[in-house]
């Protein structure tokens, strides 16, 4: 069992005050806290190392190259992608998806189809549409249910040969659904079609292993899984990565530069033009070996009491509705109240040091299938506390006691 007290004193953010009260951050979702062991690397890295990698003989460019390099090694085996080349360093999920769909854009033609679900965020779903109109392929939804489930009987029907491109959340930020991806990788692969995960609110919850799912890309941010924001993954696997041109041109992803003709690095390079996130990359590393110490079994264990005992609880409180109530979830309590708009309750909660995200939280087209302008979303993470869900819920109760 976890020593939560214990767990706490590594996140100095959590001691504060907010607004003269004790902070309850409950916006885990939209990004993590940062532990001590991180925000020390991040400095570290600076005053011991700073220098720009893969481009100098001297001693500290070599240093910082190899402690990137071996942060490529540690996510390698977070996820257990088969070759150290899959994994691509980006500046978070939104790159992520975004290098996918421009490779894609030299694949498509009108006709193809991309099927995107109905639970994802803008960044999985802007993206695409803006490849089906450069290419004239036509996007294809994968319809959802009053639980927040995607349904697999219509995702079914919407596959076909035409299916080039399957794109889905591994967990919705906006319910916490988790997907049944195994099914949709083995189904997309069935009919020849690719399939990109969308992991950004899984991470910090679980250890992805892209081998096993045999998904052909899985994208996620450093920011939500206790590292440094500007950081992210792309583990895609090398035939289609190969197969891709390159995102941006620039040094680095070049082999050979002339007015006539450039030729390519190779795999990880040819996707990593100009100078990265160094401390960044680094950093993740660091904070991705904080989780593997927390333990994601005592991570998901902490997090479903939290989770069973804030629903419980929030439940308690007349017109509350929660929105989101698959079987299958994970930390994420999206709710609202009758008549009071979600804005007005986290603006009050927030007087009383407590930190929800309201609104669409960019999944506009789940809001719309509620007929709601938005929700209130409680995100636990693991160093969170079933007294800091008693504050959220007396907090609650006291905005609907002063706006209805
Ligand atoms: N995909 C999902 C499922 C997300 O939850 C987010 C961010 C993104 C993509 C984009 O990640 P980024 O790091 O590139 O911005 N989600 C949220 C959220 O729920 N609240 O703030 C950001």
């Amino acid at each position: 069992m976890l020593d939560i007290q214990k767990i706490r004193t590594d996140f100095p953010i959590l001691n504060q005050k907010v607004n003269g009260k004790s902070l309850v951050y409950f916006d885990n979702g939209a990004t993590s806290q940062k532990p001590q062991v991180v925000i020390d690397a991040i400095a570290q890295y600076y005053q011991e190392i700073n220098a720009n990698i893969h481009r100098g003989v001297h001693t500290l460019s070599q240093l910082a190259t190899d402690a990137y390099e071996i942060a490529r090694g540690k996510v390698q085996n977070h996820i257990n992608a088969k070759h150290n080349h899959e994994v691509l360093f980006t500046s978070g999920t939104t790159f992520g998806i975004n290098l996918v769909t421009n490779g894609f854009a030299a694949i498509l033609k009108p006709g193809d189809e991309v099927l995107v679900s109905s639970l994802e965020h803008h960044s999985n779903i802007v993206p695409w549409q803006m490849l089906c109109e450069r290419t004239g392929a036509t996007l294809k939804v994968i319809p959802m249910n009053e639980t927040g489930e995607l349904v697999m009987s219509e995702f079914d029907k919407l596959l076909s040969t035409n299916t080039k491109i399957v794109t889905v959340n591994h967990i919705s930020n906006a319910l916490g659904t988790i997907n049944p991806i195994e099914y949709m990788i083995q189904k997309a692969h069935e009919v020849g079609a690719a399939i990109l995960i969308d992991g950004a609110q899984a991470v910090p919850h679980l250890k992805p292993d892209v081998q096993a799912l045999d998904c052909d890309f899985y994208v996620f941010s450093g920011h939500k899984m206790c590292g440094p924001t500007g950081t992210g993954i792309l583990y895609g696997k090398e035939e289609w990565l190969n197969k891709f041109p390159p995102y941006q041109g620039g040094g680095e992803m070049i082999k050979e530069v002339s007015f006539e003709k450039t030729t390519y690095a190779d795999l990880p390079h040819k996707f990593e033009a100009g100078t990265p996130n160094i401390a960044g990359g680094i950093v993740l590393g660091t904070a991705i070996d904080y989780m593997n110490s927390v333990g994601f079994e005592n991570i998901q264990k902490q997090e479903l009491e939290l989770l069973e005992y804030g629903t419980k609880r929030l439940l308690e409180i007349e017109g509350l509705r929660i929105y989101g109530t698959s079987k299958n979830k994970t930390s994420v309590i999206s709710f609202n109240i009758d008549g009071i708009h979600p804005y007005d309750i986290g603006t009050i909660i927030d007087k009383l040091g407590i930190a929800v995200r309201t609104g669409h939280h960019c999944a506009q087209p789940i809001m719309n299938f509620f007929g709601i302008p938005g929700t209130i979303r409680a995100s636990f993470s693991f160093y969170n506390t079933k007294e800091e869900i008693d504050s959220l819920v007396e907090g609650v109760k006291r905005a609907k006691m002063m706006l209805s």
